[in-house]
């Protein structure tokens, strides 16, 4: 049995989609664009294909399969109004994803009208989002203030803010803020050069927030990316409440494989 998901990622051209897409799989993805006519009208799919990580010893792991569509969306910077809400709301209604990841930079022009309309559609189909401002060092603090500004606004209208932790802002079981640079940064008539950051902690968010079988099928998403599954053992044995000898043994002992060994535990927790 094949087990289908989806994740739909959005916003303007060159704001960072592919590049983010494959900092949360940890791995090589999506295409990412160097040359300014890289403007893609498709929508593009990524397919990710995995056995089933089961919480359940027994049952045989090679008859189940897990297949996760990325839907990668063309710059919507140029779609009319129809345009998006045709796309996405076929999107949202026919594949009930996992949740819907909005991008845009500091530098880029935000269509918070579009976006508007993206949230809304999102939240009352009860799907979750992630409204992530990408490529932060690309833009100035101002302008990458004003846009958290702006997601923030638009979020609290359907849900006010619960948590603001690790840089993330939560906002219910429906929506979270993020800043991240999904790769080193490096600007030289600016000066200016940042490792990598905002990545774990955003996918740490989006995992604690979701449920049942979208948590499992999220899981399956990012189980690949060795660096999150290390960095925040710790802190999903927390949230999951695994004793702290399992985890621990788990630390110890599963090195590159510990995301199979978590992935259970999680599994179980989402179903009680
Ligand atoms: N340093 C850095 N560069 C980024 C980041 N995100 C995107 N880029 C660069 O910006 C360009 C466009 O990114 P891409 O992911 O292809 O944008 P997309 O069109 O939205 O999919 C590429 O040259 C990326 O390397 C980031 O977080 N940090
Ligand atoms: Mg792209």
């Amino acid at each position: 049995m094949t087990n289908e998901s989806n994740i739909v990622v959005c916003g303007s051209a060159r704001v960072g989609k592919s590049t983010l897409i494959n900092a949360l799989c940890g791995r090589e993805l999506a295409k990412t664009s160097n040359s300014l006519s890289s403007k893609t009208d498709q929508m593009e799919k990524y397919i990710l294909n995995r056995d089933y990580i089961s919480s359940n010893e027994a049952s045989n792991s090679n008859e189940n399969r897990y297949s996760i569509t990325i839907w990668d969306t063309p710059g919507i910077e140029s779609w009319t109004k129809e345009h998006v809400q045709e796309h996405i709301s076929r999107i949202m209604l026919k594949s009930n994803p996992v949740c819907m990841i909005y991008c845009a930079s500091p530098g880029s022009f935000a269509r918070l009208d579009q976006l508007e309309w993206i949230i809304e559609s999102s939240i009352k189909s009860n799907i979750y989002c992630a409204l992530v401002c990408t490529n932060k060092y690309s833009g100035g603090k101002q302008s990458r203030e004003q846009l958290l500004k702006d997601f923030h606004s638009l979020l609290s209208r359907y849900q006010p803010m619960t948590k603001n932790e690790n840089n993330i802002k939560y906002y219910g079981n429906a929506a979270l803020c993020a800043t991240v640079n999904s790769i080193p940064f490096e600007d030289e008539d600016r000066g200016i050069e940042k490792e990598a950051e905002g990545i774990n902690e955003l996918l740490f968010g989006i995992t604690s927030s979701l449920k049942g079988d979208k948590l499992i099928a999220w899981c399956h998403t990012i189980a690949d990316n060795e660096s999150f599954w290390s960095a925040m053992a710790n802190q999903l044995a927390e949230v999951y409440k695994i004793a702290r000898p399992i985890a621990e043994e788990v630390l110890q002992n599963h090195g590159k494989d510990i995301a199979k060994a978590l992935i259970p535990f999680i599994i179980r927790a989402a179903f009680k």
